[in-house]
């Protein structure tokens, strides 16, 4: 009984601390996506297969949370843009106050697209607004097709579901056109593109992707075609 009432107020001060990001972020024109998904659903792959197709003068950022290690920011870092770790010790999720944190010394006006990686987690990222634009689920193909049935929340509130491993697809029994509807019954409307960074397919999807989704925004990380290397 008393659990219920505190869940809500912690939710609530992270729900003015992701009000004040977001209105910080609009005011700088940042572009800022939320990944989440199940430990190694590939999360930390697919930023790193994003980087490295980004020209090195693109104004991109990453910020990476997981409940211990920098590992992954490490594993970011390689590829010359700014990168940040945000080490939980023990929480399960991101929250807004631990990102307006880790932002401190950073200059928003020089940036145009703020990745952030949740903490491998597919429930509690969900509750947690980031001040971002939009939430993105990876599904991996290893995952199973019926999560976005057992895991709805997430799957309802993201805007687009990046189906990874698909190299894998010849090797595991997941009928990714079912994975696909599953998600479309949790979430009409939700946007779905496969990819692999492993071997690069789907990868101009998504990035065709993050550029309709920031076309609202003045951002010129990646509009035009001559900035952007093509994904190798
Ligand atoms: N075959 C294949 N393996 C992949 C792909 N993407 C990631 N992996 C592998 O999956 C494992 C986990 O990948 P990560 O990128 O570390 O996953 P993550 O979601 O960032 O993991 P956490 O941050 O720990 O939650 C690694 O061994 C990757 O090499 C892919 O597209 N294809
Ligand atoms: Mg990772």
């Amino acid at each position: 009984m008393i659990r219920v009432p505190m869940e809500g107020k912690v939710l609530n001060e992270n729900e003015k601390a992701a009000a004040a990001l977001r209105a910080e972020f609009s005011r700088h024109n940042v572009f800022v996506v939320n990944l989440i998904g199940s430990p190694g659903c590939g999360k930390t792959a697919l930023l790193e297969r994003t980087l490295e197709s980004f020209d090195p003068s693109r104004r991109v950022a990453v910020l990476t949370g997981d409940i211990q290690t920098d590992a992954d920011a490490a594993r970011l870092a390689r590829y010359g843009f700014p990168v940040r770790q945000i080490t939980t010790a023990g929480a399960c999720h991101l929250d807004a106050r631990m990102v307006r944190n880790a932002l401190d010394g950073w200059d928003l006006a020089n940036l145009d697209l703020l990745f952030i990686e949740n903490v491998g987690n597919l429930v509690c990222p969900t509750s947690y607004d980031l001040g971002e634009a939009h939430k993105i689920v990876l599904l991996s193909v290893t995952e199973g097709e019926e999560k976005p049935l057992k895991y709805p929340g997430i799957f309802f509130k993201a805007d687009l579901m990046a189906m990874t491993k698909i190299d894998l697809l010849p090797y595991v029994p997941f009928r990714a056109d079912v994975a696909e509807r599953n998600a479309r019954q949790i979430h009409p409307g939700i946007e779905i593109v496969r990819v692999s960074s492993t071997t690069g397919a789907g990868m101009e999807d998504w990035l065709r992707w993050l550029r309709a989704a920031s076309a609202g925004l003045a951002v010129h990380f990646m509009l035009a075609g001559n900035n952007c290397r093509a994904p190798v």
